[in-house]
């Protein structure tokens, strides 16, 4: 690997620090990703990418800078990548999924707050991450209100932008999202000096419709009995999404899906058939948050399937393409963004059948209801979900937990009992 100690440093990071973090990344890695059996060949671009996401995907992102496209960090799917991107934008994901930066948060903010919102300010505060140190400015949303009232702190670092997102489905809260998306425009279109036109904006739909799409397929190889991929390699995939060029990781996800194809075709999988299949549904998994999926797979389980930003909320629905006018592509764009199932929606009916859905389609055992601990929206949303799926006779297990590796042991016996339960 290039040294990046030059770059780094320009970028402002506590290198020592730093080091310290990517030193601990190693190992962890190697346990977890690459003493795994029957990998397929196309994760080595995801391991050189994961590998490389401190280095050459910040020398990337340095070089779109200096060529004029603004860089903009965000920490929600809400936020319109198709519009950052027709702005000549970078849209990356800079969410926050390690232990390492939540003690330096804490120094701020209270402890009792979701990990994921403590890591991503204790990675900006102490200068541990160039994600943190790249982006032109941050866009995040008033999702629940550890986030946005953290923006609020955030903004006092680093330059801030938040949406507005409604509580609620309704006429008024489509309104008030319609508005929200087209203020998002005009901030893209001040911030890169770019007006937006409906070419651009048709041909950014298209692509990133096309990333939709290839994610989408993938996760439908997942569907096979035994599954191609471990649930591990296929977070990861999930995970990459957020940082890497689009155009590169579509192709990549196509090239390991033809490889996963011939694999289902030919009846391989990565366990035994009939291994007990999990789906894992509920809170976000930021890179590089592995430990669920970890102790599920070393449980004699397989994950199949995330209902998760970091997952199927993801990619599903994609923008209605070639619509008339600028002003219907920006309602088709709207339209599909409202239609990601987040708990801090009230009602949030649609997520229950959607989860109802993938666990007929992935032919899923068990349902892990995952909550990051102090996240209040997906825990008080499990009660809901647990009754609809003890309806369809669907074994569910509740699980809270944070970054740290001091509940792995208890974590471990819990899910090995569970997966017992289903065998
Ligand atoms: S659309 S899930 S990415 S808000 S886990 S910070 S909700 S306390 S991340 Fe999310 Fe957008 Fe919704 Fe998806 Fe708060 Fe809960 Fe933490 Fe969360």
């Amino acid at each position: 690997m290039e040294d990046y100690h030059g770059m780094w440093a320009e970028l402002g990071l506590d290198l020592e620090r730093h080091d310290e973090f990517l030193e601990g990344l190693g190992p962890a890695y190697q346990e977890i990703y690459l003493n795994q059996e029957f990998r397929p060949k196309g994760m080595e671009y995801f391991d050189f990418t994961t590998s490389e996401i401190h280095g050459l995907r910040i020398k990337e992102l340095l070089e779109l800078k200096k060529k004029g496209h603004k860089i903009v960090g965000t920490f929600c799917v809400y936020v319109p990548e198709e519009i950052v991107m027709a702005a000549r934008g970078v849209w990356v994901g800079v969410c926050g999924g390690s232990q390492f930066s939540i003690p330096d948060a804490e120094r701020i903010l209270p402890s009792n707050l979701c990990p994921l919102i403590k890591s991503a300010f204790g990675f900006m505060e102490a200068k541990t991450s160039p994600y943190y140190q790249v982006p032109d400015f941050f866009v995040g949303e008033a999702t629940c209100d550890g986030k946005k009232k953290v923006w609020e702190i955030f903004g006092n670092y680093v330059p801030f932008y938040t949406m507005e997102i409604p509580n609620s489905k309704s006429y008024m809260g489509k309104r008030l999202w319609l508005d929200e998306v087209i203020k998002f425009k005009e901030k893209m279109e001040r911030e890169s000096g770019v007006s937006i036109t409906p070419e651009e904006l048709e041909e950014k739909i298209q692509l990133i419709n096309r990333k939709r799409r290839t994610l989408a397929r993938f996760f439908d190889l997942r569907k096979a009995d035994p599954p191609p991929i471990s649930g591990k390699d296929a977070l990861l995939v999930s995970q990459i999404a957020y940082y890497d060029d689009p155009e590169r990781f579509t192709t990549k996800v196509n090239v390991l899906c033809d490889e996963l194809e011939e694999k289902v075709q030919k009846g391989m999988g990565v366990v035994k058939k009939g291994t007990p299949r999990i789906m894992i549904s509920g809170c976000p998994f930021a890179l590089p948050f592995w430990k669920l999926h970890h102790t599920v797979e070393s449980s004699k389980a397989v994950v199949v399937c995330e209902e998760s930003c970091v997952g199927t909320r993801y990619f599903t629905n994609p923008v209605d393409e070639g619509c008339p006018t600028l002003e219907d592509k920006f309602k088709a764009i709207a339209d599909r963004y409202l239609k990601i199932n987040c708990s801090c929606f009230t009602p949030n009916e649609e997520r229950i059948e959607e989860i109802a859905r993938y666990v007929r389609d992935f032919k899923v055992d068990g349902v892990i209801l995952f909550t990051l601990q102090f996240c209040l929206t997906y825990s008080i949303e499990c009660i809901k979900v647990q009754k609809a799926l003890k309806r369809f006779n669907v074994p569910v297990l509740e699980i809270e937990t944070d970054y740290g590796e001091q509940d792995v042991g208890q974590l471990q016996t819990r899910i090995e009992a569970f997966i017992e339960q289903i065998s």
